[in-house]
């Protein structure tokens, strides 16, 4: 769906078909969307199409519903397409990782990671 609207808003732009294939989106990660895990992560790994700008990511982690203190920082791999953060704390339930971030072409789009850590 994120794809679907910045390949509008590119359109829209009058940028050209290779510019619009510049916007990044998600193709992995590190626990995988709707993983069920045996422990809590230590780091989560997002591997996007494009390079992405570091700095400007956000990710947030709430786990049964609340925020998971401390800011995720992501760090970009050499090639910047992938962007790693630890895992702020053990966390455990139902956890949904909010991620926005900025291609090398300027556009902003977000998505979210789920994943489970049962209790004990
Ligand atoms: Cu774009």
């Amino acid at each position: 769906m994120n794809v679907h609207i910045a390949t509008v808003l590119c359109a829209a732009l009058g940028l050209s078909p290779a510019a619009v294939l510049a916007h990044a989106y998600l193709v992995s990660s590190d626990p995988p969307h709707k993983a069920v895990l045996d422990a809590p992560p230590a780091t989560i790994r997002l591997q996007f199409s494009e390079p992405v700008e570091a700095a400007f990511a956000k990710l947030a982690l709430k786990c049964e519903g609340k925020p998971v203190p401390g800011p995720l920082k992501a760090t970009a791999s050499p090639d910047r397409r992938t962007l790693s953060a630890r895992a702020p704390s053990a966390v455990t339930g139902e956890c949904v990782l909010d991620w926005s971030i900025v291609a090398r072409d300027g556009h902003r789009t977000r998505g979210e990671l789920l994943f489970r850590v049962p209790g004990r």
